[in-house]
């Protein structure tokens, strides 16, 4: 596992954990009396399995969980929780507004615009269990 400090805000984006990749990672930046917020990235695979990030942990939120846009028996499109995102060999998967997303939930402090979070995510890669560290600027 590497990661990548933050010496510039500009510099926050980018996260190694060997197969896995985060691009573009940002915290949306939610009022103070928000008890949720959520995270945004693109999960790049670079291996040839597939890989797996479920939720992780943060210092200020009680519990991450994936979150998917998924339509409903009405037609309707709507947002469900699931366990984990899965990203094919050589795929990636890209949590934006309006789509997947990761939820920060049970906030004990909400972050504020301009400052960071860091966000550890378990991942599986083949089978084989980790975790990624990223520090995520919030805007
Ligand atoms: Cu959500």
């Amino acid at each position: 596992m590497k990661r990548t400090f933050c010496a510039l805000l500009l510099s926050c984006s980018l996260s190694f954990a060997g197969d896995i990749k985060i691009e573009d990672g940002w915290v949306r930046a939610v009022p103070p009396s928000s008890k949720a917020t959520a995270a945004f990235m693109t999960i790049v695979n670079k291996s040839d399995h597939p890989v797996i990030v479920s939720g992780g942990a943060c210092p200020v939120a009680g519990e991450i969980k994936p979150m998917i846009t998924t339509k409903q028996s009405d037609g309707v499109m709507g947002m469900a929780f699931v366990d984990s995102f899965s990203i094919p060999p050589k795929g990636k998967r890209t949590l934006e507004p309006g789509g997947d997303h990761l939820m920060l939930m049970k906030l004990t402090e909400v972050p504020k615009a301009g400052s960071t979070v860091s966000l550890v995510l378990k991942t599986d890669s083949g089978g084989k269990t980790g975790s990624i560290s990223l520090e995520l600027p919030v805007r």
